[in-house]
C-alpha cells in the first residue's frame, strides 16, 4: 500500500491519500482546494488513478477540492449521507466500505463534530482516519453544523476507542504539527475524553471552549455543502494561457522541451549555468542568454519582464530555483526546463556552441 500524510499550512488541515500498488487506484481523504495542483501533481508523479475524493464532513475552515479534481482527473466524490451536501457522486453511510484496488476503507458514523461525520477504518493496515471527531489530544468543535457534545462523546467512547489498541489514528487538524496517534494513547491522555472523564465532565468542557467561528466559515460552508463547486464554472482550472504548464509536487512551474522547442521564437530562453559549461560540451539553446545563478538576483534588469521565461540548465535542478527567484522579483510568466539541457540533447534537438 502507498500511504502520504499531506498538509495544508494555511488552515492546519491533513489530506492523506492511499493507493494500491499494482492496480495505482487512489483516494484522497479531504482534499483542499488550494492544494489541488499539488495533489494532483502527486498523483500524476507516482502514476495513480484516483478513484475518490473522501470526505470526512462538511468543513467549516477550508473548502474542499473534490469538485476541482473531479474536473481534472474524473474522480468521484463521496460524501456522508447525513452530511446535507449536494453534487456528490456517493453517498457513504456506516457500515459501507471503498475499495480502491486490494484495499478496503469501511465507513462509521461518528457524529458529534457535525452531524454528518465519519471515520474511515483501513482495517488490513490498522489505521483510521477521524477527521475532526477525536484529534491528537483534543476533539472537534461542536458548536456548529449540527454538532453535539454528547453525541461525540458516544461516537468516540462506541466507535473510536473500541478499535484495536495499536491502530494509528490520523486526524483532519493539528495546529501543533503533531501528526499521528494511536487508540491506546487517545484512550489513556486524552484531556477531553480519555482516562476516567465522563460524559458530563466531555459536555462541561466542550461548552465552555470559547473558540472564535473560523474566519473562512461563510464562504467554506456553502461551498463544501456543493462538494466545492464554484458558483462560477470555473474554464480551464489553473492552466494558464502562455504555455502547456505543469507543476510539480515539488512546486515548480515546468515546460516539457517539445513544447519549447515548438515555441522557441516567444520565449526568452535564460540559461543560469556557469559561462564554461555554457560554451562546454553540452552546448546551449540557440538564442539562451547566459547569466549564472549566482548573478541572477543582480543582472536582473536584463530581462524582459512582458515576455515570457523559460530556464534552464544541465539537469534542470539549478533552474528550478531560478524560477522561484524570478518569481520573488515579479516575473509572472516563467517556467523551468524540465531535465534540462540533458534532456534536451537526448532528445536530438538544435543546439549552438561557441568554440
Ligand atoms: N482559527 C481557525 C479555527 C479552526 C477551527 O475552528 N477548527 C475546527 C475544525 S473545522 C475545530 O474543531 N477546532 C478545534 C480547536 O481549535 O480546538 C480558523 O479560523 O480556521
Ligand atoms: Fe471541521
Amino acid at each position: 500500500m502507498f500511504f502520504r500524510q499531506l498538509y495544508d499550512l494555511q488552515t492546519g488541515t491533513y489530506t492523506y491519500l492511499l493507493a494500491d500498488k499494482n492496480s495505482r487506484e487512489a483516494v484522497l481523504i479531504d482534499p483542499v482546494y488550494e492544494q489541488a495542483m499539488r495533489d494532483e501533481a502527486l498523483l500524476h508523479e507516482l502514476n495513480l488513478k484516483l478513484l475518490y475524493t473522501l470526505e470526512t464532513h462538511v468543513h467549516a475552515d477550508h473548502v474542499t477540492s473534490a469538485w476541482l479534481l473531479h474536473k481534472r482527473t474524473g474522480s468521484k466524490i463521496a460524501v456522508s449521507v447525513d452530511s446535507g451536501a449536494e453534487g456528490m457522486h456517493r453517498t457513504l453511510s456506516h457500515g459501507d466500505t471503498i475499495r480502491y484496488g486490494n484495499h478496503s476503507l469501511f465507513v462509521m458514523a461518528t457524529p458529534g463534530h457535525t452531524k454528518g461525520c465519519i471515520t474511515f477504518v483501513l482495517k488490513n493496515k490498522k489505521m483510521a482516519f477521524t477527521g475532526d471527531c477525536l484529534l491528537i489530544r483534543g476533539c472537534g468543535r461542536t458548536d456548529f453544523q449540527g454538532g453535539d457534545a454528547a453525541q461525540m462523546y458516544h461516537s468516540v467512547h462506541t466507535h473510536i476507542f473500541t478499535l484495536p489498541e495499536d491502530y494509528l489514528l490520523y486526524p483532519g487538524h493539528d495546529y501543533k504539527g503533531l501528526t499521528s496517534t494511536c487508540v491506546a494513547e487517545e484512550k489513556f491522555f486524552n484531556p477531553r475524553l480519555g482516562g476516567q472523564l465522563s460524559e458530563q465532565d466531555f459536555v462541561g468542557f466542550m461548552d465552555n471552549l470559547g473558540l472564535d467561528h473560523p474566519k473562512k466559515i461563510d464562504i467554506a460552508v456553502p461551498a463544501n455543502l456543493k462538494c466545492g463547486r464554484p458558483n462560477e464554472e470555473i474554464i480551464n482550472v489553473g492552466q494558464s494561457a502562455w504555455a502547456e504548464l505543469t507543476l510539480t509536487f515539488a512546486g515548480f512551474w515546468e515546460v516539457q522541451p517539445h513544447w519549447l522547442i515548438e515555441n522557441l521564437k516567444f520565449i526568452q530562453i535564460l540559461d543560469v549555468r556557469e559561462s564554461g559549461e555554457f560554451k562546454g560540451s553540452l552546448g546551449h539553446i540557440p538564442g539562451a542568454r547566459q547569466i549564472a545563478l549566482g548573478q541572477l538576483k543582480n543582472r536582473l534588469s536584463e530581462l524582459d519582464n512582458q515576455r515570457p521565461i523559460v530556464t534552464i540548465c544541465r539537469a534542470g535542478g539549478r533552474s528550478a530555483q531560478a524560477t522561484v527567484i524570478l518569481n520573488k522579483a515579479g516575473f509572472k510568466k516563467v517556467a523551468n526546463l524540465a531535465g534540462g539541457m540533458l534532456r534536451w540533447r537526448e532528445l536530438q534537438y538544435p543546439i549552438s556552441k561557441i568554440t
